[in-house]
């Protein structure tokens, strides 16, 4: 299959809502807490392990980055939020700014909810959940570092957490050895009209 997301580019990082670009095309947040894979999922998505930077120290990452992958298309790889345990500074700066985001962006299209695969469906995660649920966003939730668990354990956390979202897809991948991609993007893909 040939990758669509092959060409993407880092457009720009945003720190606060009034410097958002044009609210136009479709975006898709990449969410979820400090140090669950977002980074290493896109630059796997995109084969470009260059693109995101991936932290050796969790929770860096402190602005909404911009990544192009066509003229319509843009992933945003979001500062990990991990609310309960990030410092109140943290909390702070990006509380209003992912609020301001989901109740007055046309283009927010979807959100994926990545969670390591052994802690899914934390409070924050389902914090995020909850918002999506407000805002009538369609989610999807995306278990990271497959490789850390066998087959066995990963059909049954898949499960799980199906079980307990309710009528929600979930998948699992690893972007250590490229596992769950092609399911991925096709997921993604299935989210622009
Ligand atoms: N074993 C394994 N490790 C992974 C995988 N994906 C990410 N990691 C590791 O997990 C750590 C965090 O990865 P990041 O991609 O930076 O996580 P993040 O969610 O972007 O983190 P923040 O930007 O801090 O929110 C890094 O040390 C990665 O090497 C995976 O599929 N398997
Ligand atoms: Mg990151």
């Amino acid at each position: 299959m040939k990758n669509l997301f092959k060409k993407t580019e880092f457009v720009f990082g945003v720190t606060s809502y009034k410097n958002l670009p044009e609210d136009i095309g479709y975006e898709i947040l990449l969410a979820g807490r400090s140090n669950a894979g977002k980074s290493s999922a896109l630059n796997v998505l995109t084969d470009n392990k260059k693109l995101a930077r991936i932290s050796k120290t969790p929770g860096r990452t402190t602005e909404i980055n911009f990544f192009k992958v066509n003229e319509d298309l843009k992933l945003l790889d979001l500062p990990g939020y991990g609310f309960a345990k990030s410092s109140k500074a943290k909390k702070q700066d990006w509380g209003p700014l992912l609020g301001q985001y989901f109740q007055k962006r046309q283009a927010l299209t979807a959100v994926i909810i990545f969670m390591d695969i052994r802690h899914p469906l934390k409070e924050s995660d389902w914090d995020m959940i909850q918002l999506c649920r407000d805002f009538n966003i369609p989610f999807l939730p995306v278990l990271t570092k497959s490789d850390k668990l066998s087959n066995n354990k990963i059909a049954t956390t898949i499960k799980n957490v199906k079980t307990k979202i309710h009528e929600v897809d979930a998948l699992a991948i690893s972007s250590q050895n490229g596992t769950g991609f092609d399911k991925f993007s096709a997921e993604i893909l299935k989210f622009i009209p």
